[in-house]
């Protein structure tokens, strides 16, 4: 009988997966759910499933030594070098970028690739005390979300506990599609409610086809559908006057803008029936009732605005501070009573370091005056960036040194001058913070690193010391963390009991958000009109606003998640990539019809910013001026070396210069009517 262990999943996942790993004489024979683990049951999702006993654990197909380039950018040719040789090329390299150019020229990109907590946000000691810039990793992401929820509730951060839903008999999932992006939740949480399920979502996703009540609202239109439910709960005397009186401010400012914007102004701007505008605004009314903010529908121009708006809801209905009430968007490491500023060493800035947004970044690299390096570790920059085409040209700089860390050999590794090999999640020890949750999870060591591949906060120990960092914040070992945070988080649990549960909850009893009604604001209430967002430049309450449709022909294009990936993961694993087949395109067949196209058939996408050939899938659940596909794939594994963010302007949201990457618009040609123009 071999040996089991337990661990957690670290993707970039609301589901955060418990795992138990079987080893016979300690190599690794099984990667499966934790029978044990409330969230996944037994069972991983179908892509971990593949790609945690597939390329993750083929030696092959890792980075396993450190490497430095030898032929043009991009083309991907490296030969090894020593660990030695390459710390020390890369810090003789960034002390002459200090001294002749200043720390702030060396750019610092950074996401998700491990989301346990020391693989996170340990290396931001290192930059921090580097001086580098940091590009904002949320502004690719969430960032408008946040900010908007900031005016409002002072807060993003703190949301509902999933277990308070036994008491809810409305859960509104607006914008969010758990049942490709929270595969778990959705079979266990969410069809497992006895609550009235209702999805806001543009696509009819499993999510929505599962639900009572699927509104399907054009995008970016939001905020109109919102003041739509807010219209009829005025009409229908379905505000909750006591708590917008207790609670909140700004009404006052608020009431004229409902007022005067007409439920039947929101269905023509959205595309939603009236009948079912109210029938939201009734059931949701009717509460206790949970409000769950997907980060989907914030990724739009004016994301932030959506946010705001719809984030009025619960104030207005009273569904606060009570069992079964409340919203999320995500939960954080507060929940947990963990520091994010400790796990970062924060202090270690001098409060003169620059941030970014990932919306600028191509813009910083062609300046040799704000970039002479980058640095990119858990992010794969070319398949999620926007403006592909440029950023790659962007890497091609000749006196831009790059470094790439990462467990694969990606896209963007082939741009780099050094690459440094990253061990996997089963090789190193960490802890996990479920976004979703107010769980706290070990993530076990079950093997040593493929190769010679560290992980993340070993890397940032030995550049710090090869740079002559003295502060000892940079050495703090992985287990001195550990047993820090988990001390502080008050647990009770060191890492040897928790690794034996794998995932602990914080509480027995559900939390009740808010529970003691007082927001952290200015004013400590609800800010429904919101005098630093208008300091900030933006309205002083949230606008009834619709994006304009597309015209001239364009089409709106969606691009979220897919069931295989996990943002640009796996995309290189090859029984998930037979799964994907070849990247396809999906819009309703009366458009399909108005451009003379038809299902199967090889279509363009193109706008002024790039173009993509795809394979035409028609599929009438698809609004008419909306076309979907997938992020994620690999660029380099795809025949004209490119994927959807090759049409990407990198556009940005009106909150924190996030991205808008679902307001691309393109136009769709058949790849036979291209020629012919050619011709
Ligand atoms: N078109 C389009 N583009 C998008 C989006 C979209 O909806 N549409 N979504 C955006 C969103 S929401 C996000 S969050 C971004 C995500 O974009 P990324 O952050 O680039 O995506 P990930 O796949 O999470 O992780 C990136 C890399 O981290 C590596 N990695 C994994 N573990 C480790 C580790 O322990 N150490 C190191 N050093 N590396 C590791 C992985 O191998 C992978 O190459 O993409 C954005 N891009
Ligand atoms: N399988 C899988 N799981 C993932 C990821 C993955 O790549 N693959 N990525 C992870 C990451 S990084 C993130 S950020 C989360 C995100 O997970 P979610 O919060 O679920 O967000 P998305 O899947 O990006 O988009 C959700 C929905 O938003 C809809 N949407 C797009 N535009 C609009 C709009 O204007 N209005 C409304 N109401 N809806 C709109 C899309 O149709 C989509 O169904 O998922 C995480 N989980
Ligand atoms: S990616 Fe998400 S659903 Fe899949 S195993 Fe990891 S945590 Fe679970
Ligand atoms: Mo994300």
């Amino acid at each position: 009988m071999g040996e089991t262990v337990l661990t957690t999943c670290p993707r970039d996942c609301y589901d955060a997966c418990g795992i138990a790993v079987t080893l016979e004489e300690g190599v690794i024979t099984n990667v499966r759910g934790d029978p044990e683990h409330p969230v996944s049951r037994g069972k991983l999702c179908k892509k971990c499933s593949i790609a945690y006993n597939g390329v993750w654990r083929d030696a092959g197909a890792r980075l396993t030594r450190p490497l430095r380039r030898t032929g043009p950018r991009g083309e991907g040719s490296f030969e090894p070098i020593t660990w030695d040789e390459a710390i020390s090329t890369i810090t003789s390299r960034l002390q002459a970028i200090v001294s002749q150019h200043g720390a702030r020229t060396i750019l610092n990109t950074h996401y998700t690739g491990t989301f346990a907590l020391i693989g996170f946000h340990f290396p931001m000691r290192f930059f921090n005390r580097l001086g580098a810039t940091e590009v904002n990793p949320d502004s690719i992401c969430n960032l408008a979300g946040h900010i908007a929820l900031d005016y409002v509730y002072g807060t993003s951060l703190d949301g509902f506990d999933p277990r308070t839903a036994k008491d809810s008999r409305c859960i509104l999932v607006w914008g969010a599609n758990p049942s490709t992006t929270a595969p778990h939740i959705e079979k266990n949480w969410l069809q497992d409610s006895n609550a009235r399920v209702i999805v806001v979502d543009p696509i009819r996703t499993q999510t929505a086809a599962n639900a009572d009540l699927h509104l399907q609202l054009f995008p970016g239109s939001d905020a109109a559908l919102a003041f739509g439910i807010m219209g009829v709960l005025e009409r229908d005397g379905l505000l909750d006057r006591t708590f917008i009186d207790t609670y909140t401010s700004g009404f006052e400012h608020l009431h004229p803008v409902i007022k005067s914007f007409t439920i039947e102004k929101s269905s023509e701007l959205t595309g939603v029936p009236v009948s079912q505008i109210e029938e939201l605004a009734h059931s949701y009314a009717d509460g206790p009732s949970l409000l769950w903010f997907g980060q989907g529908f914030q990724r739009q121009v004016r994301g932030g605005n959506a946010m705001r708006a719809c984030s009025l809801l619960p104030a207005l209905t009273g569904n606060l501070g009570k069992p079964g009430a409340g919203f999320m968007y995500l939960n954080g490491l507060g929940n947990r009573n963990i520091d994010d500023n400790y796990l970062m060493a924060s202090h270690l800035a001098d409060g003169d370091n620059l941030s970014i947004s990932h919306m600028d970044l191509i813009e910083y690299l062609q300046d040799s005056r704000r970039s002479q390096a980058l640095f990119c570790w858990n992010i794969n920059n070319i398949a999620s960036n926007p403006d592909q085409s440029r950023l790659k040209q962007a890497l091609r700089r000749e006196d831009l040194f790059t470094v790439v860390a990462d467990v694969f050999p990606t896209d963007t590794t082939d741009y780099a001058d050094i690459i440094l090999p990253a061990a996997s999640f089963l090789e190193c020890d960490d802890l996990f913070a479920s976004y979703f949750d107010h769980s706290l999870s070990a993530q076990v060591k079950v093997s040593e690193p493929t190769g010679q591949s560290l992980c993340n906060s070993d890397i940032f120990r030995r550049l710090a010391d090869a740079m002559g960092f003295q502060e000892p914040e940079l050495y703090e070992t992985d287990h001195e963390i550990i047993d820090h945070v988990l001390e502080q988080s008050g647990c009770g649990e060191n890492f040897e009991s928790l690794s034996a549960k794998g995932t602990i909850y914080m509480s027995d009893e559900p939390v009740v958000q808010f529970a003691n009604l007082q927001f952290p604001t200015a004013d400590g209430l609800v800010n429904l009109a919101s005098e630093k967002a208008e300091s900030e430049g933006h309205p002083l309450v949230p606008e009834p606003h619709a994006d304009a449709r597309p015209e001239h022909g364009l089409m709106r294009l969606l691009s979220p998640a897919t069931p295989w990936l996990i943002n640009d993961s796996f995309g290189n694993d090859p029984k998930i990539e037979a799964q994907l087949g070849e990247a396809t395109v999906s819009i309703n067949s009366v458009d399909a019809k108005a451009r003379n196209i038809s299902d199967g058939q090889i279509v363009i996408l193109q706008n002024s910013t790039g173009k993509l050939t795809v394979k035409l899938k028609l599929d009438d659940h698809i609004p008419i001026g909306v076309a979907l596909t997938h992020k994620g794939r690999w660029p380099k594994r795809q025949p004209e070396y490119a994927n959807i963010n090759v049409l990407n302007p990198g556009l940005k949201s009106d909150m924190g210069d996030s991205t808008s990457v679902h307001g691309i618009e393109v136009e769709i040609i058949a790849l036979d009517q291209v020629s012919a123009r050619i011709r």
